[in-house]
């Protein structure tokens, strides 16, 4: 099998790209980047010798880049996005030329060359948020932020190629993704790396915003299932089963690294941020997946990760990201 992986040097990604070349020694995966804050080809550094991976350096946006690396194709696996929330309230139009075009660019060619299989990766965070219950996949759409609404538009060009054109889609819908080589801009690898420098954590509101929490090869496994087992047109919702308040999971933070609630700087919250996001995954489960990971040993693992590269987000946190986050410093409650 080829597959065509896009924004597979992210953190999703790359996690997934790794868990691919490992499981399947014969398939062979091309991984198209446009390397944007968030892409980094340190992620994949163990598999970047690896005689059945290749990088391609380009945008999805380019029609000309994406029809050369769609020839032959059996397999699309859409990562590329932009991903953070808070970046979007600050500025939308990346989101939608890459989150809602890049995704029509890419539905387009896979149409054109007759792809067998592409594979949409959303969020949960279409849906918007549930004050109780779960939703499930045939649920509406009421995004709540300029990043999620822009995730929904492509969720919907995906089903509407699927209606139109019959392009086997399938959409995969996740929860929080924590673990290794994430970006130090969300909260958990932002938290850790903050207290190991010393630095306070921002902490939005009351703390009392529930996410469910997915550790990230347990969702690369669920996308596996779904790659492989999933029946085209269809929708599937990936969760971890572990819903958990902001502030608990920031005194948990606090907690294994020895410090203490002090650290915890309370700052203006997110406009319009969502109060809990929950989503069935029975139908997941169904195809044979459930996570692996319970949330305790997930979260050890992370932390010691990010305890043991340094290398890798130290450089990272010295650039550009910086300026970024003290904005936020700044907004004080
Ligand atoms: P990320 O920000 O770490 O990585 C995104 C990757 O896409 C980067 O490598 C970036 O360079 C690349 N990219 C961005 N714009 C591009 C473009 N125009 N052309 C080519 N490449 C481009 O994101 P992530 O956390 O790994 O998320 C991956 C996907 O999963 C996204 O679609 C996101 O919406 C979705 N998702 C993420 C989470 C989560 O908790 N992180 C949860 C649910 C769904
Ligand atoms: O500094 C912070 N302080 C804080 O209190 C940050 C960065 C976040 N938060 C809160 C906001 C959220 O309630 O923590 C929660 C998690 O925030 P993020 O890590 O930014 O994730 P979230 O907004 O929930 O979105 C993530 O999960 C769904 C990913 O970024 C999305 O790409 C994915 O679709």
């Amino acid at each position: 099998m080829k597959l065509l992986v896009t924004g597979g040097a992210g953190f999703i990604g790359s996690n997934f790209v790794r868990l691919i070349l490992n499981k399947y020694p014969d398939y062979e995966v091309i991984n198209l980047d446009a390397l944007t804050y968030a892409g980094n080809l340190d992620n994949l550094k163990d598999v970047e010798k690896n005689e059945n991976y290749r990088f391609v350096h380009g945008d999805i946006r380019d029609e000309d880049v994406v029809d050369k690396v769609m020839k032959g194709v059996d397999a699309v696996v859409n990562f590329a996005a932009e991903s953070h929330v808070d970046r979007s309230i600050g500025g939308p139009a990346d989101f939608i030329q890459t989150d809602v075009y890049g995704t029509f660019v890419l539905l387009e060619a896979a149409r054109q060359h007759g792809v067998g299989r592409y594979l949409q990766i959303s969020t949960d965070e279409v849906y918007g948020s549930i004050k109780e219950g779960s939703f499930v996949e045939t649920d509406r759409l009421e995004p709540s932020s300029p990043y999620s609404a822009s995730k929904a538009g492509g969720d919907m060009q995906v089903m509407a190629y699927h209606t139109t054109y019959g392009l086997p889609t399938i959409i995969t819908r996740s929860s929080n993704n924590f673990g290794p080589y994430q970006y130090p801009e969300k909260i958990i690898p932002l938290f850790i790396t903050n207290l190991v420098e010393g630095k306070k954590v921002p902490l939005y509101g009351d703390g009392l915003n529930v996410r469910d929490w997915v550790y990230v090869t347990d969702n690369c496994e669920g996308l596996d299932a779904v790659l492989h087992k999933g029946e085209v047109g269809e929708i599937y919702n990936i969760g971890g089963g572990n819903e958990r308040s902001n502030i608990f999971i920031t005194n948990k933070i606090l907690e294994m690294l020895g410090k203490g609630e002090d650290m915890i700087e309370p700052v203006a919250d997110r406009l319009g941020h969502d109060f809990r996001y929950s989503i069935d995954c029975s139908k997941a489960n169904a195809l044979g997946w459930t996570p692996a990971h319970n949330f305790e040993d997930a979260i050890k693992e992370t932390v010691d990760w990010y305890l043991n590269n340094e290398w890798w987000w130290k450089k990272i946190k010295s650039g550009e990201f910086e300026a970024y986050y003290k904005s936020q410093y700044d907004k004080k409650a």
